[in-house]
């Protein structure tokens, strides 16, 4: 057999297409189209899919075959990806030819996609970059992986009961998962506890050696990741736990049919279930598992393609770049340094130049709950190797301080790798620092706050270290998918090249004055409301008018983004309408939807009083026509692509310095929705290119809200002050949300009088007054159009494809196609 044969081709063409469909319909599915379910559409379709997308990477295999070039690894816990039946046929440029496939099989496009169900292998913000960075790469041409975990389980699953998050575990593989192969044969083995044992070599130095005493495979998944207009496709591999030994043998056969099950049950937890805490360190040892699993997999696995494609490790740092997505793979830093001493032999300063050539990482938060480290007997207990490690280059790091720095025992103890405020633990962040060749802040003013608190010290001594990278977002799926309305009416004006260089968004500016174009944006946005308000009336039973403004606040539920300001405005505009029903009022629909961390107290005390102010506004006939307030269950990336193109006001209302970007915020503004928002995060680079004037820009800012809790703030001076909030405060306090329970929202206001941590009560006079801007700029039709329209010319600049090509440029250096 000629094995340089190029692979057979998919046919392509609307009728192969529909064959192809039905032979998996048929042969892999084991159906008759006669009893196809809708999931069973789903899945043939996916598959036929699949085949055109491994046509191409097989194709490219075969033609980069020895001329590899520098890989981009991207390591990252999370990956939350969504559905992907639309863009894998968007990408591929497929879309007629399937919807005119299915159509012969009497099936409709949306009967397949919405079976699909949405991946949700992560939490937030961190994880849906890392999915848009991949489709980015991938766009790019940039060669890279996703290395990730196959998580049995990914968020669950959110329900209100009475207004009262549950969680349920949600099942995405119960139906299979179509896009991904299993690959058995890539499979390695990852090693936990043990103990270190040294030999004396022939020339009398001591070799270390790792001999773990329990052992856990990882097998590989595979996911192909197909680029815009399907120019390149990279794999996203997740890694499964499995045990090596799954059954005890000896022990069924003794009759203990439990106990022979217990290696494999302990093993395979590592890929159970994804952590679902956002922003607070878990502090279990699985979490520790599984950090350490899936890094030590991703090494391995590139170790060795470097050792096929080069034959050496000494040239790894050319070929490979290694991206840490936050520091839940920062124990890379001593996993590759163990690789290369112990099992290939090189001198500590040669495998230390490779480990920082090939290693950066990326910051995504300050908040100090949310920075990682372990205490140092959990990490000796399970990985005593790494812990020697760790303390090597701790020495190395600390002699070179002492050095520059004679005497300063502070500064010493400020950039120790190892601290001891709560015990002695293992600060990832400074172990990632160390290790890496350049760290990023994921906005300017976050990139600028990371110099200046957490790693202040450590950026003294290295300046050229920490770079800006502001994020961007996938414009394939955050407008072309999810907004078909405004992407022809773009292409229609602008050409078909604005699907290819976001940039050429800047030429829309000219028909913010075009009164006929404002009125095709316009209905544009009515239909997405209108599919927008159907969605909420299934899910929550509320009506909603698609006249009225809709005011939106989507993300994960965290009192730094203040989903309780909007809350007090909510109920601040509820008493003013009923005590003025006959005033001009802008009518507003305000919806919510986000999660709460399961441990998360107060979090969903907040959900809970959304829901109560929800339902007494809602039932409350003076304000009918007036005002709703939604809370919409279960938010996810499905949900949010509906939520997203219907938005008319998107809130961005963190306590400014809190929110380290913001993704959410740029998805609003490019699909024209007005921001109301702090200068936090990305927001300010967003006003730059934006122009504050079309944005609802209000309250403190970062250096103000850091002068004011030196100085002792205290909320209950902004409430002596604001006739408002008092009132607010007075109504939510005692109870007129919630008459079955009156106390319960006490410690709520409270803390809005003590502390004001958040600075809620101090920005509450200046958020309603953006607010009101806001309603009334809304009673302009053509001037709020003519905004909305700026909004998304100017958002160009935040396209995925900017910030990948930042990193290629600047940390990888690798090249782009573009
Ligand atoms: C250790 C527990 C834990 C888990 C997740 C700590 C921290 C995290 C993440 C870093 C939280 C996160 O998702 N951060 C968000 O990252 C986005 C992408 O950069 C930013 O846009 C958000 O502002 C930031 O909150």
């Amino acid at each position: 057999m000629d094995t340089h044969a190029a692979p057979v081709p998919a046919a392509s063409g609307a009728a192969a297409l529909r064959d192809l469909i039905l032979r998996k319909l048929t042969y892999t599915l084991g159906k008759l189209p006669s009893e196809a379910r809708d999931r069973d559409w789903f899945v043939a379709t996916a598959m036929a899919v699949r085949d055109h997308i491994t046509e191409r990477f097989l194709k490219q295999m075969q033609e980069t075959r020895g001329r590899e070039g520098k890989h981009v690894y991207y390591l990252s816990l999370e990956f939350l990806i969504g559905r992907l039946l639309r863009e894998n046929v968007h990408n591929l440029g497929m879309a007629e030819d399937l919807r005119a496939a299915l159509a012969d099989l009497g099936v409709t496009p949306d009967q397949a996609r919405l079976a699909e169900p949405d991946a949700a292998l992560g939490n937030g913000g961190l994880g849906r970059l890392a999915a848009c960075f991949l489709e980015s790469m991938s766009s790019l041409s940039i060669p890279a992986f996703g290395y990730g975990i196959r998580y049995d389980h990914g968020l669950f699953r959110q329900i209100l009961r009475d207004g009262w998050q549950q969680e349920f575990p949600e099942d995405w593989l119960s139906f299979g998962n179509p896009w991904e192969f299993a690959r058995p044969e890539i499979r390695h083995r990852i090693g936990f506890g043990g103990e270190v044992v040294a030999e004396a070599r022939p020339d009398g130095s001591e070799k270390l050696t790792w001999q773990p005493g329990e052992w856990v495979d990882a097998v590989a998944y595979d996911t192909p990741v197909v680029g815009w207009r399907g120019k390149h496709v990279n794999l996203l591999r997740l890694w499964r736990a499995r045990a090596p030994d799954p059954l005890r043998l000896d022990a069924f056969n003794r009759g203990d049919h439990v106990g022979a099950l217990g290696e494999q049950v302990r093993a395979e937890a590592i890929s159970k279930v994804l952590y679902p805490a956002d922003d607070s360190p878990a502090g279990q040892e699985l979490r520790l598992r599984q950090e350490y699993f899936f890094t030590s997999a991703a090494l391995q696995d590139l170790v060795r393609r470097q050792l096929r494609q080069a034959g050496t490790v000494t040239t790894l740092a050319d070929r490979a770049s290694i991206q840490l997505n936050d520091t839940h793979p920062a124990i890379a830093v001593a996993e590759l340094m163990r690789i290369l001493i112990d099992e290939h032999d090189l001198p500590w300063a040669e495998a230390w130049r490779i480990t920082r050539g090939a290693i950066s990482y990326t910051n995504h938060t300050l908040l100090p709950e949310a920075l990682e480290s372990w205490p140092v007997p959990l990490m000796e207990r399970l990985l005593p190797r790494h812990m020697q490690i760790i303390y090597a280059i701790n020495a190395e790091h600390l002699d070179a301080v002492r050095a520059a720095h004679p005497g300063d025992d502070a500064l010493l103890a400020s950039v120790s790798l190892i601290g001891e405020d709560h015990g002695r633990r293992v600060r990832m962040g400074q172990l990632a620092f160390v290790g890496s060749h350049k760290v990023n802040g994921v906005s300017a003013l976050h990139t600028g706050l990371m110099r200046e608190t957490v790693f202040r010290d450590l950026h003294a001594l290295h300046p050229d270290r920490i770079v800006n990278r502001t994020n961007g977002i996938s414009f394939r799926r955050w407008l072309m998918q999810c907004n078909p309305g405004l992407t022809s009416l773009l292409t229609d004006a602008l050409g078909p090249t604005v699907l290819d260089d976001s940039m050429r968004l800047e030429a829309l500016r000219p028909f913010a004055d075009d009164a006929a174009f404002r009125g095709r944006y316009a209905a544009a946005k009515r239909a997405n409301k209108e599919a927008l308000a159907v969605l909420v009336q299934e899910q929550t039973g509320v009506r909603i008018d698609p006249a009225a403004l809709f005011d939106v606040q989507i993300k994960r539920i965290h009192e730094y983004k203040r989903q309780l300001l909007n809350v007090l405005q909510t109920v601040a505009l509820y008493e003013a309408i009923r005590a003025q029903p006959m005033r001009d009022w802008t009518p507003v629909v305000k919806i919510f939807s986000g999660k709460a961390a399961p441990g998360y107290h107060r979090a969903k005390l907040i959900i809970k009083l959304a829901c109560d102010v929800a339902r007494t506004v809602n039932r409350d006939p003076a304000v009918r026509g007036l005002l709703k307030v939604v809370f919409l269950p279960n938010y996810n990336v499905t949900a949010a692509e509906t939520i997203v193109p219907a938005a008319d006001l998107s809130e961005q209302i963190s306590t400014a310095g809190m929110e380290a970007s913001g993704t959410g915020n740029m998805k609003l503004a490019l699909n024209g929705a007005l921001t109301i928002g702090t200068l936090d995060g990305a927001t300010v680079e967003m006003a730059d290119r934006i122009g504050a004037e079309h944005m609802f820009l209000f309250g403190l800012s970062a250096s103000e809200v850091e002068e004011k809790r030196a100085a002792g703030w205290h909320g209950a001076q902004a409430v002596d002050a604001s006739d408002t909030l008092a009132e607010v405060l007075e109504a939510i306090g005692s109870g007129v949300f919630s008459p079955d329970d009156h106390g319960r929202y006490r410690e709520l206001v409270d803390s809005l009088r003590g502390n004001d941590w958040f600075m809620v009560a101090a920005d509450f006079d200046a958020y309603v007054a953006a607010q009101q801007r806001a309603a009334a700029l809304y009673r302009e039709p053509e001037a709020w159009r003519r905004a909305a329209v700026l909004n998304t010319a100017a958002m160009g600049w935040f396209s995925a494809d900017r910030a990948i090509a930042e990193y290629a440029a600047g940390i990888w250096g690798v090249p782009t196609a573009s």
